[in-house]
């Protein structure tokens, strides 16, 4: 058996083609042309790629983008400073400040300085709240781009079993809230698998939505998967001979019922769900 590809990079290319025509329509009839910052510091490699690819999806989409790159060394006081400065400017809709951050600067810190309306990953902790109790204006970009996956790959999520391996702030936890709130594209039972949790594939062999975010090259098998199962690969890891995911693709495909690759699964949905959010912060503001 071999399972049927959810191609993110599909779904992703759709959905932003829909955004190009709603974002013209918002500077026709409005004025407003949507607008992210993004504030990248130092030089991980990955980071730069992802808010390299983040600019074309803007581009694309018609979404003005300003980039701050800044020094490894960058102060966290200024960084505090210039997150302020755009929060105050009204022609910025949307601050995302890409993660990892270098090990001097206090994430949490930096986080809660970006104003909730503005904050387009969703990583204020009045949003993370929020999504807590269903109520989220900005869903977390991957793990909604999750959410979309599983809803136009046609996988049924009332009732089902899923298991999230990682619980991460970024994903396996919120991940986990989405799933679990009762609403459409929901519903499920969920169970969050760590680093620490006994007998993991005793878990992940009962899944019906396997999850996998465990920051780890290939820690899923195919055994320790449920035949016909959904499996969404949230890795990226550069190895030597490529990108790979935290799902061993070439076992998992033959016991899966339907599976994400990487590349091209879950990251471009990642991108997609930020333009969605910063087109929704551009509207709030026409409504104050
Ligand atoms: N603040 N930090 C903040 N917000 C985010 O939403 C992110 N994330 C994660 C890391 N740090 C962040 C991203 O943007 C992960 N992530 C992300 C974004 C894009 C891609 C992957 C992860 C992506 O484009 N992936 C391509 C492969 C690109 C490559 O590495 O060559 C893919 O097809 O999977």
């Amino acid at each position: 058996m071999s399972a049927e590809l959810i191609s993110g990079k599909a779904v992703a290319e759709q959905m932003q083609n829909e955004f190009v025509s709603e974002v013209s329509e918002l500077k026709e009839k409005h004025g407003v042309q949507p607008c992210l910052a993004v504030i990248l510091v130092g030089e991980d490699p990955a980071s730069q790629v992802y808010v390299k690819n983040k600019g074309i999806a803007c581009q694309k989409i018609g979404v003005k983008s300003l980039e701050f790159r800044k020094p490894a060394d960058f102060p966290e006081a200024d960084l505090i400073q210039l997150v302020e400065q755009l929060n105050h400017d009204a022609a910025v809709h949307g601050i995302l400040v890409q993660l990892p951050l270098p090990k001097h600067i206090n994430e949490t810190k930096v986080l809660y300085a970006v104003r909730p309306d503005k904050d387009v990953d969703g990583f204020h902790p009045v949003n993370v709240g929020k999504l807590m109790i269903g109520e989220a204006e900005f869903l977390p970009c991957t793990p909604a781009g999750i959410q979309e996956l599983l809803i136009r790959s046609g996988t049924e999520t009332k009732g089902a079993e899923v298991v999230v391996v990682g619980r991460s702030n970024i994903v396996g936890k919120p991940i986990a809230m989405i799933l679990c709130q009762k609403q459409k594209g929901a519903d499920a039972t969920v169970t969050i698998c760590h680093t620490r949790t006994k007998d993991m594939k005793s878990h992940t062999k009962r899944a019906d939505i396997l999850i996998v975010a465990a920051g780890k090259p290939k820690a899923v098998t195919g055994d320790m998967i449920k035949p016909g199962a959904t499996v969404i690969d949230v890795g990226v890891n550069r190895l030597e001979s490529g990108l790979c995911g935290d799902v061993d693709f070439e076992t998992a495909k033959e016991v899966a019922g339907k599976i994400t690759p990487v590349p091209g699964g879950v990251g471009p949905m990642t991108i997609t769900m930020l333009m969605k959010n910063t087109i929704k912060a551009a509207r709030l503001t026409l409504k104050k």
